[in-house]
């Protein structure tokens, strides 16, 4: 059982990407609940401020320190976090390990920024852990926080229907996932490899385990190094 708060001032872009599919399985079965705070209800006047220029000057806004502390003191009062976490472009990329550590937690805290990012005494002072998904910027970290949750929920037990199958996936060994086929066996003249039709299941395993290896070294050497 995880529980994800995420503190955001666009809930809107959250609204889909837990409302389907697997995430949405996920929560019908009580395995994952994931909570969305709107920042503006902790806003420091009637104008729902919640960011201001930047000292130094400088182009964009910085979300202010008082209602990001004030969520997040408000939010702790009821759950203790094992991590609050910031999503960044300038924070460690995530991966699959992390995803796996952080799919042990029971509650976690995720604060999306937006315009230039929240100020940084908050980040010294209330967030444990960074993440960036990749290095490209996003005008938020919405989108990315969705990835994270999806790549975390799944492997929740229980959330997959074939409990095995999150073992399989690519990266969770280093290696990427081998190819996959469904019927026709035949398709337009191109054909399913016999192995994958023969039904002996050892060699089948071993046939993808080969796969595996040759795609990554073809197309992720880097995964392969360490
Ligand atoms: Cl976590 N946030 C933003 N705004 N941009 C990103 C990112 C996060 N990761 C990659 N680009």
């Amino acid at each position: 059982m995880l529980h994800i708060d995420i503190i955001t001032v666009v809930p809107e872009l959250l609204d889909s990407p837990f409302a389907h599919s697997i995430m949405k399985r996920a929560q019908e079965k009580g395995l994952l609940t994931v909570e969305c705070h709107n920042l503006r209800k902790w806003a420091i006047n009637k104008h729902m401020q919640v960011d201001d220029y930047q000292f130094g000057g400088g182009a964009g806004m910085v979300m202010m320190p008082e209602p990001l502390a004030n969520a997040i003191d408000e939010l702790q009062s009821s759950r203790k976090y094992d991590a609050i976490i910031y999503m960044t472009p300038d924070g460690p990329r995530f991966n699959q390990q992390t995803a796996n550590q952080l799919s042990l937690s029971e509650n976690l805290l995720i604060i999306c920024g937006h315009y230039k990012g929240i100020d940084e005494r908050i980040r010294q002072q209330y967030i444990t852990q960074e993440i960036s998904i990749g290095d490209y910027v996003l005008s938020g970290g919405e989108l990315a926080a969705a990835v994270v949750v999806d790549a975390i929920g799944r492997l929740i037990p229980g959330v997959l229907n074939d409990e095995t199958s999150a073992l399989f996936d690519s990266f969770q060994d280093n290696l990427l996932a081998p190819p996959v086929y469904t019927r026709p066996a035949d398709f337009r003249g191109s054909k399913v490899p016999e192995i994958l039709t023969q039904g002996d299941p050892k060699l089948v395993a071993e046939w993808r385990y080969e796969q595996s290896i040759q795609r990554t070294k073809e197309r992720r050497p880097d995964l392969m190094e360490d």
